[in-house]
């Protein structure tokens, strides 16, 4: 069976596609830099597994990149690594230029030079696939969907850093040949998200009695997918997927910003209810984000057609039950990864008892 080095593997999408990748029989050898969003708790479950390798480094160091796809006979690289949260690139553009421009373009160069090593058989089989956002294509209005043929209008730094990566993805396939293959995926939500991203923020912050930051009216729509439907995706696109295309995956699960948070409030009134009242009270609209992007919706009927890909969670409130579930019997997990310098928020976790 082939190994897939997977940059990224201690995040949130890196570490679920793991678990998903294993259970499909492949071998992993995951590349991870450890920083404040990447934890070995995320993978903890995965020690001493003969099938799964962690090395500790960075995608900036190009010849350790190297070396890694040499000394494991990479056949496939998914790469994850990525600054991810919009609003740390609002206050801190320069880190998500260092690691989702300048990182894609160090293992693209060492994924090159390692390609043309292959013998020709090894080299029709490699792949090099980049895990994108849909936020590539800016905002939508009231209406339509994007799909892998809308053009790029991207309005983040955050979404600007993964626009670009994706063109020296592109440009890597068309000028040196190497077998790229792009995935532009819709909000993820499931186990292991980090709590700055909206639904475990939400989660932590109703279990301390705080206030839940709704941005602007929360009438902005996300298109929300759960994280093992895009893990499978990614897989899908890996094994099936033609070099120079790109493939787009949605939830086909499109909900304000305050349903995700009223049906968190719901969820958690039935599973953890307060001693007096109802978690909605929580709720507080906040100053919106700076260029706070309206609508995200995907078509993502090339993947089902070309891919086979099929989601397991059709229904978000299932998956977000789940979720919910999840985090309230992982609070040592919380505690953990919320403790490492650079995280968002601090939790009072003597309130939660735990
Ligand atoms: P995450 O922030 O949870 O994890 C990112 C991981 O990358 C962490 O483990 C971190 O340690 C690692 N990393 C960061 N910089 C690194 C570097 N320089 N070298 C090596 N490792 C480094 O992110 P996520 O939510 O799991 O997202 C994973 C990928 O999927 C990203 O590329 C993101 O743009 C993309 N994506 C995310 C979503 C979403 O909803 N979260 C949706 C679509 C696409
Ligand atoms: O406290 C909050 N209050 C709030 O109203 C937070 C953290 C978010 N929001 C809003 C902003 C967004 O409209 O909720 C929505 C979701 O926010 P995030 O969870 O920060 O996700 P988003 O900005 O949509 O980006 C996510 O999906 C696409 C991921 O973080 C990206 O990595 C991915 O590419």
């Amino acid at each position: 069976m082939k190994t897939i080095l997977v940059t990224g593997a201690a995040g949130f999408i890196g570490s679920n596609f793991v678990e998903v990748a294993l259970a499909a029989g492949f071998k992993i050898v995951g590349y991870d830099a450890l920083t404040y969003a990447g934890h070995l708790e995320n993978i903890e479950e995965l020690r001493g597994n003969p099938a799964f390798s962690f090395v500790h480094a960075n995608i900036l160091d190009t010849q350790k990149f190297e070396s890694v796809l040499h000394e494991y006979s990479v056949g496939l690289v998914a790469h994850f690594a990525a600054e991810s949260h919009v609003d740390k690139s609002i206050t801190g553009p320069g880190a998500f230029i260092e690691t989702n421009v300048n990182g894609t373009f160090s293992i693209l160069n060492a994924a090159r030079s390692y390609f043309e090593t292959l013998e020709p058989a090894a080299k029709k089989e490699f792949r090099f696939l980049h895990v994108s956002t849909d936020e590539v294509f800016g905002t939508l209005g009231a209406s339509g969907k994007f799909s892998e043929t809308t053009p790029y209008a991207p309005n983040s730094p955050y979404s600007a850093s993964k626009a670009a990566s994706d063109l020296l993805v592109r440009a890597w396939f068309h000028t040196y040949g190497l077998p790229t293959i792009i995935t532009n995926c819709s909000n993820n939500y499931g186990p292991k998200q980090f709590p700055e991203k909206l639904i475990p923020h939400m989660i932590f912050c109703a279990l301390q009695g705080k206030s839940l930051p709704v941005y602007g009216k929360g009438e902005n729509i996300r298109d929300w997918i759960h994280v093992k439907d895009h893990a499978r995706g990614v897989l899908l696109a890996l094994t099936r997927g033609i070099p120079g295309e790109t493939y787009c995956f949605g939830g086909n699960s499109e909900r304000t910003n305050l349903e995700v948070v009223k049906a968190l409030c719901v969820e958690l009134d039935s599973v953890r209810p307060m001693k007096v009242g109802r978690f909605e009270s929580l709720i507080k609209f906040v100053a919106d984000r700076p260029g706070h992007d309206f609508r995200y919706a995907i078509d993502d009927s090339k993947a089902q057609r070309e891919l086979g890909f099929v989601r397991k969670y059709s229904r978000f409130e299932d998956g977000l039950r789940e979720t919910v579930r999840w985090y309230l019997e992982h609070f040592e997990w919380s505690k953990k990864v919320t403790a490492k310098d650079g995280a968002k928020t601090t939790y009072d976790w003597s309130l939660l008892g735990g």
